[in-house]
């Protein structure tokens, strides 16, 4: 690999189809990638830059099994809500495809073959747990227990979520069948296992040669390579995958965690036919080309140690050069879950704020979980959006180009002689741009953002120290050179945007007449190189605003979608509510001692201090009778009024706060506390008795 190669294969992670996107995956990991792609392209780099959908595997035939339809059809269903919303929240790729291509079959299908025949696997027949109600061997997720690492007692056949231990089924305390939740028994398969541990001081040599690595990633690493690494079957008695290409192999899929990487090659294939390129350049230059795979961290062991493992077996492809996972994005102090569905999902944010993909990347990029676990909430979206957005970057760039257009009719005028204020704001304005290049190539996306802000905050400080708009009054000709520096800090500020927020780029490369711009390559687009260069928007060029670049988020808006996370929390407590646990066991005698009557409020009224009790007169066909009962909290003395109601009539009468209750008024509890009256279903006389 080299330090400063030409060509970059990058990748960001294959997510299951069995799910749309949400803002855990775009913080963790596809923003990142994009923002460094993006830069990558500006720099001049020839980039591939590769997603697609895992397709195979356990998640996606339980999901299929969930909703009922076939695993085709979630796939299918998934690949094209997630590919949609990638596209219109602006994630470049080059190419967004999906494992279940028949080139991807072949790819994976001959990396194994090689692998097969350099002799890299061990044929192994093990007991493996098997479900006897479903007949089906319960790889992977299709068997949870307690992880004998961290004790989570929801830890997958193949994986612990919460510690990120690779785990195989047979490690799993108490096991259980998600499929029948039943008991499994053990029965003996055949199976082809890649033997990580006689491949580990290869592996330990590579991921050593990589002290750069984030601390994050080493971390696992290290501690992976610690614990020694155990043999890994590679191939799964399942029917929905990549079939394993072996005569004896009948009813044998590739693991998923197998073929899901090769996607990676199988895309880049896909992708250099359609546009002519030659796909090995990407992955097999390993002179000129350096891997860059973007995953979420509970993707960590997989990329750089299980894969690297592969490609070294296989023999004949670049191993990757970095692996910048990030932690994981909580929402509202609370774990991003799709089960409990708590996320903010990119489909519906799209919809939802129209126009406003930049704001989102924003607000996710600032708060990005690069070193450790972080939190989205709305309010820090909203103030993101109105104090640095609208009230920095926004709020420059308008008064740029209001003024611009009041003193001059929108051109840019000639600068007079530059003052110590305008050489300072124009060598920081130089200087910027190679910080924000600086923070990138080390994966900082957040300072790089930052480093961003700062050339806004420049411009802004810069107006405010020159005061244009007093100047105009006493020194007409000082305003020129202010205007044309500022124009200069507007054009540096839209293109070290560009990575960043694409969609403000474009707007203000139009806003700025780009077509005029001094640029330094022959493109027609702006290159980073041209950031900060003096002279960038030449004088004469016409300046004109479009419109806002961005607008104030307003309290309702984000209450609103505060609320639907509220909605949610309630409908998942409700969903998790236990029916109450039966009484023990009476006889007919017992029950028929109760006399329950149906009765009419006559009157009603609150108790003097006391927040629970209501007194009730109730006509209850003989007399009349007082009952006092503890419902304050959930209905309203007037709203009773009228209301038939049952009662227990038999009940010894109870003084309560120095009144006698003579009865129970009957209420059923819903799983949120409140309370429902239970009622005749038609009017009947007062005094009807219930039997
Ligand atoms: N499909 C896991 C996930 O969606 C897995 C990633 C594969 S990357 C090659 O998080
Ligand atoms: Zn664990």
């Amino acid at each position: 690999m080299s330090k400063n190669p030409k060509r970059y294969t990058v990748t960001a992670a294959l997510i299951y189809a069995n799910g749309p996107i949400h803002i855990g995956h775009l913080a963790g990991c596809y923003l990142p990638a994009d923002v460094y792609v993006r830069y990558l392209r500006m720099k001049g780099k020839d980039v591939a830059f590769i997603s697609g959908t895992d397709e195979h595997g356990v998640p996606i035939t339980i999901k299929a099994k969930k909703e009922g339809i076939t695993p085709q059809e979630v796939v299918d269903k998934y690949y094209k809500i997630i590919k949609d919303s990638f596209e219109q929240f602006g994630i470049s790729f080059d190419i967004y495809s999906r494992t279940s291509n028949q080139v991807h079959h072949e790819t994976s299908q001959e990396f194994f073959t090689t692998m097969f025949d350099k002799g890299y696997f061990d044929e192994v027949v093990t007991e493996q747990y098997f479900d006897e109600t479903a007949q089906q061997f319960l790889a992977d997720r299709y068997i949870i227990g307690e992880c004998p690492v961290c004790h989570n007692p929801g830890a997958y056949g193949d994986q612990c979520e919460k510690c990120g231990s690779a785990l195989s089924p047979t490690e799993l305390i108490n096991p259980q069948s998600t499929i029948s939740g039943a008991k499994p028994v053990m029965k003996e398969t055949k199976n082809w296992y890649l033997p990580l541990d006689r491949m580990q001081p290869q592996i330990e040599e590579y991921v050593n040669s990589h002290k750069e690595w984030k601390t994050n990633v080493m971390g696992q690493c290290q501690s992976w390579l610690k614990q020694g690494l155990q043999p890994r079957a590679m191939t799964r008695d399942l029917d929905w995958g990549v079939k394993v290409p072996l005569e004896d192999a009948e009813g044998k899929v590739l693991y998923v965690w197998f073929d899901a990487p090769i996607g990676y090659i199988s895309m880049t294939k896909e992708w250099a036919a359609q546009v002519g390129k030659n796909w090995e350049d990407y992955w097999r230059d390993k002179e000129n080309t350096n891997l860059v795979h973007f995953i979420g961290k509970d993707n960590i062991v997989f990329h750089c140690i299980i894969f690297p493992a592969m490609l070294m077996a296989e023999g004949s492809f670049v191993l990757a050069d970095n692996v910048p996972a990030n932690e994981f994005m909580n929402l509202e102090n609370d774990k991003i879950s799709t089960s409990r569905n708590w996320a903010v999902w990119l489909h519906e944010y799209l919809e939802e704020f129209p126009g406003k993909q930049d704001v989102l990347r924003f607000a996710l990029m600032a708060n990005a979980p690069e070193t450790k676990d972080n939190d989205f909430t709305w309010k820090d979206f909203q103030t993101k959006n109105n104090s640095e957005l609208v009230g920095i970057f926004g709020n420059f760039i308008n008064r740029t180009l209001v003024l611009t257009e009041k003193y001059y009719e929108g051109i840019v005028p000639e600068a007079g002689e530059l003052q110590e204020i305008d050489k300072n704001a124009i060598a920081a304005l130089a200087q910027l741009p190679c910080d924000i290049s600086d923070s990138l190539k080390n994966f900082k996306f957040r300072e790089a953002l930052a480093g961003m802000i700062e050339v806004a905050r420049l411009g802004n400080k810069y107006l405010a120290d020159t005061e244009p708009w007093k100047a105009i009054k006493t020194d007409e000709e000082r305003v020129k050179t202010i205007m044309y520096v500022a124009a200069q800090i507007s054009a540096t500020l839209a293109i070290v945007c560009e990575p960043f927020l694409p969609f403000t780029a474009e707007k203000l490369y139009k806003q700025l007449n780009l077509k005029e711009w001094k640029l330094a390559g022959d493109t027609g687009k702006p290159e980073w190189r041209d950031a900060g260069k003096p002279g960038l928007l030449p004088v004469g060029t016409k300046i004109q605003a479009d419109g806002l670049l961005f607008e104030k988020i307003e309290d309702a808006t984000v209450e609103a979608q505060v609320q639907k996370l509220l909605d949610t929390k309630k409908m998942n407590e409700l969903e998790s509510k236990k029916v109450p646990e039966l009484k023990p066991e009476i006889q007919f005698d017992d029950f028929a001692k109760l006399d329950i009557r149906v009765g009419t409020i006559l009157e009603a009224e609150a108790m003097p201090k006391s927040k629970k009790l209501l007194k009730f007169l109730i006509d209850d066909g003989m007399e009349k009778r007082t009952i006092l009962s503890g419902i304050a909290e959930h209905y309203k003395p007037e709203e009773m009024l009228g209301k038939q109601v049952t009662f227990v009539a038999n009940l010894a009468p109870r003084k309560m706060m120095g009144i006698e209750s003579q009865g129970m008024i009957l209420m059923a509890e819903d799983a949120d506390g409140s309370l429902a009256l239970l009622q005749p279903n038609k009017q009947v006389w007062s005094g009807a008795g219930v039997s």
